[in-house]
């Protein structure tokens, strides 16, 4: 377990504290879909089985990076260094008036009275991680446990995992029986072609369930090429470009965008988070796509109410 007890792990870069202003102008009532909040450590202390141990990061930091991008609201995700204590997560929900939405770590033992809390702060969702350097694999058995208990709360699962582990995952993915939403497009090789094999494994998978959705995130840690210089084009991580065009392109009612601030595990480059916004009219060129993508889909999977005109 590589994890120091004071401060973060050796070889982390911080997160980026003055993001640049992006060039790319957000839809109205934007979600950044996919972040976290972490500690801060003396208040939310970190899990004692975590496998890393990142730098704080706020809500109120998380918030202030929303408003300075031009987010209207977060899906704040549960990362493995807190464990299955949401308290963090449920704490910046709490915070945000509204704004933000969670996606939590349950055990099968969580009881009605601690799922119905969770609910009412806003999580709407359950993560199972299986990249095998964040967390120890969980039992099978305890993850459909879990799937009983938050699918009458009408809440979705979200995937994490890497491209080779799709083959053995493939069947317990379709076998879920709640929609699925799938972290940073199941981590392709972007050395290899888009229009691969290996690729188009995930993209059947996304075929075969018209309710499994997909995150188009995180060119930063899929990228080999990396950000661009910033003196020159604002066009960065052009190496995913055409995976993640290829997701939202076929499937524009079901992709969802975030920025993964504050981008845990990174030690080669921390991006710009601005620079990251203007990944996004690269994999969504149209209005149409980028209303969606940023828009109307996450406010169906995560504030339907408000969508439908209800008390949101
Ligand atoms: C992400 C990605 C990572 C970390 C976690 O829960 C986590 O610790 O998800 C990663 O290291 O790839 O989505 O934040």
């Amino acid at each position: 377990m590589t994890v120091t007890i004071f401060g973060k792990t050796p070889g982390w870069l911080d997160w980026y504290a003055d993001p640049t202003q992006p060039a790319f102008q957000l839809p109205a009532g934007a979600v950044d879909a996919h972040c976290h909040v972490f500690g801060p450590g003396r208040v939310f202390p970190y899990a004692p089985e975590r496998k890393y141990t990142p730098c704080d990061a706020s809500k109120d930091q998380l918030f202030a990076l929303r408003d300075h991008l031009g987010f209207a609201r977060n899906v704040v995700v549960q990362a493995t260094c807190h464990g299955a204590d949401n308290g963090a997560m449920v704490d910046a929900l709490r915070s945000s008036g509204g704004l933000a939405r969670g996606v939590a770590t349950v055990r099968p033992d969580i009881t009605d009275d601690q799922l119905s809390d969770l609910h009412e702060a806003g999580v709407r969702g359950v993560r199972f991680n299986f990249v095998r350097r964040l967390v120890d694999a969980a039992p099978r058995d305890d993850l459909e446990r879990v799937v009983e208990r938050i699918a009458p709360l009408g809440w979705h699962v979200v995937i994490y995992f890497e491209a080779a582990d799709l083959a053995d995952l493939s069947d317990f993915i379709l076998s879920i029986p709640v929609t699925v939403v799938v972290d940073h497009m199941g981590r392709p090789d972007v050395t290899k072609s888009a229009d691969g094999s290996e690729f188009a494994q995930f993209l059947k998978l996304m075929r075969a369930r018209p309710d499994l959705w997909c995150k188009v995130t995180c060119p930063e840690r899929l990228s080999a090429s990396g950000p661009p210089a910033l003196d020159g084009e604002r066009q960065p991580y052009r190496d995913v470009v055409p995976f993640a065009r290829r997701v939202v392109e076929e499937f524009p009612d079901r992709v969802l965008w975030g920025t993964d601030w504050p981008h845990p595990n990174l030690t080669d480059h921390m991006p710009d988070d601005g620079l990251l916004v203007d990944f996004i009219p690269h994999i969504a060129p149209a209005t149409d796509l980028q209303q969606r993508l940023l828009v109307d889909n996450p406010m169906r999977l995560y504030w339907p109410d408000a969508v439908s005109g209800a008390a949101g």
